[in-house]
């Protein structure tokens, strides 16, 4: 092909050049985000002629820019007139970075149209950037001000990558069609579209998959953690006249949402070499587990739950999938994040207590919670599997019976009599604060069998004696014993108590009372 039979300037001027549109989708939820425009030429002798060979034949003879200007010319009316949100990415080439008038011709056409620079994206191949960064940079920028969004494209095929991440302020980043194609048979691919994507939103940046054909792809760049895809799963570039219909077309949702096969798929994962009767047991298993089990992604996604779990945080469980922690417990979210965050980084963390107010009742619900790591055939952490038992019953019945202790003390010290708890040797549990005052004992000493010391030496063995045969028999006891009350010298006290049983009769502690015996001496 040569220069003679292209001419350009007839083909632009015939309506040669059209634009085709390939759609944007966001992979969680299924929805349009917008679409890429694309140049396609149909010349009148040779027919289709394919980008690849008059993009270089633009850039080199000066008419890419003219080009650019008649696509949008046409494309922007027609995306104006469709929808008031989709956006459009458009393709720029190295040599328009350095067109400074670039950022006004585009603004020109899009205000024709009446459409907003805020729904357009420039994406920008890494090989665009080779040379006299700081125009493109002041370029780029002038376009970002203007309210476009900036994307780096094909990423991973250029040069020096990791450095063009940072040389522009790029909101996306397209991740090239070679990685995503082999991603589900290559271990290492996979692992470069991970660390692609875990790169983009470290930086801030959405990231965009390119060339997605397959279900599996996009649910495993979900899994990944994109945001965006493209590729022929979703549609090949379409003519204008075909927008209105990709637009209206009812779009099945993320496959994450498509329910029991992908969550089967996903949980299957882990469990990749057991036998399917035994998978389905331990499925069943899960199901039914009287203990929240849910596996997040190192998103805080939920790549997996049993009902239990839905049940705890009152959704259903479709509604959880693909969803990340923060947007299903907002509530709980500051509370385990910290947790997860450590799990993903290889801690074991288990039993954490986490208490939930419950808005129903207005009690406290109380979980326990365990993260564990969970890591691939590598031991590469790859997410967190967390277990949660609901403790709020045994909390309730812990509190109330706090409580009754609690009731039990302060009738104690409120009683004009002394009352006493001992266990079946003897051994002292509680007194009241006036066997302190009338001892003069700190509140350590009465402990145990230290009460004793209290008692005349010849009264202690005779009130051991009467606890114990009163315990052998089964009856109240009823002792009689001075006790040294500190400068009024010994002072008679009458004992009387009662055993506390439990259902087989035996002695749990003795319950009594103290008098003073005013008149003995
Ligand atoms: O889908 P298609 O074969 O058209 O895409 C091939 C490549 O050509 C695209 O990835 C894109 O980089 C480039 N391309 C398509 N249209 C344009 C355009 O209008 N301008 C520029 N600079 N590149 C384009
Ligand atoms: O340079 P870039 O990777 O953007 O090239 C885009 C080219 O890839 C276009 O020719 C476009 O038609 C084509 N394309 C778009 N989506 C897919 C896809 O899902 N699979 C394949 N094999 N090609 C695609
Ligand atoms: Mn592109």
């Amino acid at each position: 092909m040569t220069n003679s039979t292209l001419d350009v300037s007839h083909a632009i001027a015939d309506g040669e050049f059209c634009p085709y549109f390939q759609p944007l989708i966001e992979l969680r939820t299924g929805k349009l985000r917008g679409f890429e425009l694309l140049a396609r030429w149909r010349h009148p002798q040779i027919g289709w002629i394919p980008p690849d060979e008059f993009i270089p034949t633009a850039e080199r003879d000066g008419w890419i820019d003219v080009l650019t200007g008649a696509l949008l010319h046409q494309a922007l009316p027609v995306l104006a007139d469709l929808s008031p949100t989709l956006t459009l990415a458009i393709n720029i080439s190295p040599l328009q970075l350095h067109n400074r008038n670039l950022p006004r011709q585009i603004e020109t056409v899009a205000n024709k149209a009446g459409f907003s620079m805020h729904r357009l994206v420039i994406e920008i191949t890494e090989s665009a950037l080779a040379n006299d960064m700081e125009q493109a940079r002041s370029i780029a920028h002038e376009l970002k001000e203007m309210g476009c969004g900036l994307a780096l494209d094909d990423f991973g095929t250029g040069y020096s990558s990791l450095l063009h991440l940072q040389s522009l302020p790029f909101d996306e980043l397209k991740v090239d069609r070679s990685f995503v194609s082999s991603m589900t048979e290559q271990r290492d691919s996979r692992k470069i579209v991970a660390a692609v994507i875990g790169l983009g939103q470290s930086l801030g940046m959405t990231t965009v998959a390119e060339g997605v054909e397959t279900e599996e792809q996009a649910e495993m760049l979900l899994w990944l953690g994109t945001e965006l895809g493209q590729g022929w799963l979703y549609g090949k570039p379409a003519p204008a006249v075909d927008l209105g219909a990709i637009a209206s077309a009812p779009r099945r949702t993320a496959s994450f949402h498509e329910s029991d096969k992908v969550s089967r798929q996903v949980s299957c994962r882990s469990f990749d070499n057991l036998p399917a009767q035994q998978l389905a047991q331990l499925r069943a298993v899960y199901d039914s587990a009287p203990v929240g089990l849910t596996f997040l992604d190192h998103n805080m996604r939920y790549m997996n739950l049993n009902r239990k779990l839905a049940d705890m945080n009152g959704r259903p469980m479709q509604e959880h999938l693909g969803r990340t922690v923060q947007e299903m417990i907002p509530a709980l979210f500051p509370q385990v994040e910290p947790y997860i965050k450590r799990a993903l980084n290889g801690e074991s963390i288990a039993g954490v207590e986490i208490t939930k107010p419950d808005s129903a009742t207005h009690m406290a619900e109380s979980i326990l919670v365990s993260y564990e790591p969970a890591r691939d055939e590598d031991g590469e952490v790859i997410g967190v599997s967390i277990a949660i038992m609901d403790i709020s019953r045994q909390k309730r019945m812990e509190a109330a019976y706090r409580e009754s202790e609690e009731n039990f003390r302060s009738m104690m010290e409120l009683s004009p009599q002394i009352p006493w708890v001992v266990d079946p040797e003897g051994r002292a549990i509680d007194v009241s604060s006036r066997w302190l005052d009338i001892t003069g004992m700190t509140g350590d000493e009465w402990k145990g069998m230290g009460w004793l010391n209290a008692l005349h030496p010849d009264d202690r063995q005779p009130t051991l004696d009467a606890l114990k045969r009163a315990s052998e028999e089964v009856q109240p006891v009823e002792t009689e014993y001075r006790v040294h009350r500190p400068g009024h010298g010994w002072q008679w006290l009458r004992s009387r108590g009662a055993p506390r049983l439990d259902e087989s009769g035996k002695i749990i502690s003795w319950y009594g009372c103290l008098d003073e015996i005013e008149d003995k001496t």
